[in-house]
């Protein structure tokens, strides 16, 4: 071992969540122990994920294996996975995910439920059976204080982005990757699949302030706001410097690539979903604070995404996320 490996630390991602959270004078632990049950529920939706093929997880809910066993879809054993890993930690009031209709709320904020934990926990549904990268976005707040119990939890889960207290993601991908943020910075971790367990690859991860990436399902041209067809007509022309597409089709994994190497992901308003098709609450929300973390922009063609006041649980947003410089192209185009 030579002198430099000495001198580069290991340190896992609960490790990492921990000493950041040591650095708040007077800070409680909470933040460290949702995200501890977080990052233990996706490993286990890894290794589900990793022997998806052989291991009755893929599919439809109806009918039984040949062992008599209910068959389940990914999505669903890696929604129960994060309930299971949350649903007892004593600080978790309400937990909520693109899956379910209704809140759970397995302790009140009145006695001493503190936080809300949104979730999808399988982003990109339609790769899980063709084994193309797919993740698990969350979201936390806390309880709003002064709300009335009689209220019930939507006052609590309907709040803005800005109020989120943490966000990340999983990618399920060549590897598994996790990135957070706390609000001071994003950081990213690599499963070491040797020792099931998140170690640190990168502190502070910047996302670059321009990018000739656009990542956006090109299929719905035709029924695009005039001037999104617009910048991705510019896009394509010799003037514009050589441009790139990039679309996977699972948000999460869209969205990691343009984190790292800058560019813009879209999803604007189209004839089938004129509202957009992403979640506010358990996508858009969550990418958007980990976007601004790292010096890039979210938005919905008109607004912060972060300051979008949620109505409805299952609200549905057009996204606009990505490079600084990029997405304020975009926008010359749109405007
Ligand atoms: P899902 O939550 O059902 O997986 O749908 C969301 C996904 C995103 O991951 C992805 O960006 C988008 O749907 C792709 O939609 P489309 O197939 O219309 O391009
Ligand atoms: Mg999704």
């Amino acid at each position: 071992m030579t002198a430099k490996n000495l001198t580069r630390p290991i340190i896992t991602m609960i490790q990492h969540v921990t000493e950041a959270q040591r650095e708040f004078p007077g800070a409680s632990g909470d933040l460290s122990w949702i995200l501890s049950g977080i990052e233990l529920a996706t490993r286990i939706i890894q290794s589900y994920v990793r022997r998806a093929g052989i291991g009755n997880v893929l599919g439809t809910l109806d009918g039984t294996n040949v062992q008599g066993e209910v068959v389940q879809k990914l999505d669903v054993v890696a929604n129960e996975t994060i309930m299971r890993c949350l649903g007892y930690r004593e600080i978790v009031g309400i937990m909520l995910s693109e899956e379910d209709d209704e809140p759970n709320v397995v302790k009140s904020p009145g006695a001493g439920g503190k936080y809300i934990v949104l979730f999808d926990p399988l982003d990109g549904s339609s790769n899980i059976d063709v084994n193309v990268s797919i993740g698990t976005i969350f979201s936390v707040l806390r309880c709003c204080e002064g709300v009335p119990e009689a209220k019930g939890p939507m006052p609590h889960i309907l709040q803005c982005g800005t109020e989120q207290v943490a966000a990340g993601y999983v990618v399920y991908g060549s590897s598994t990757v996790m990135v957070y943020t706390t609000g001071d910075g994003v950081h990213l971790f690599t499963l070491d699949p040797s020792i099931g367990t998140f170690v640190l690859q990168q502190e502070n991860v910047r996302m670059p302030e321009k990018g000739r990436t656009y990542s956006v399902n090109e299929a719905y041209f035709a029924t695009f706001p005039v001037g999104v067809q617009k910048y991705l007509s510019w896009a394509k022309t010799k003037e514009a410097g050589g441009y790139g597409l990039r679309y996977i089709g699972s948000l999460v994994a869209d969205f990691h690539r343009t984190l790292l190497k800058g560019g813009v992901f879209l999803y604007p308003p189209t004839a089938k979903n004129p509202e957009g098709k992403l979640r506010l609450l358990y996508e858009a929300n969550p990418l958007a604070m980990i976007a601004e973390q790292a010096g890039g922009v979210a938005t919905d063609f008109r607004g912060r995404i972060l300051e979008k006041r949620p109505e409805a649980l299952h609200e549905r947003t057009p996204l606009l996320i990505g490079s600084a410089g990029e997405v304020a192209r975009v926008m010359k185009f749109v405007s």
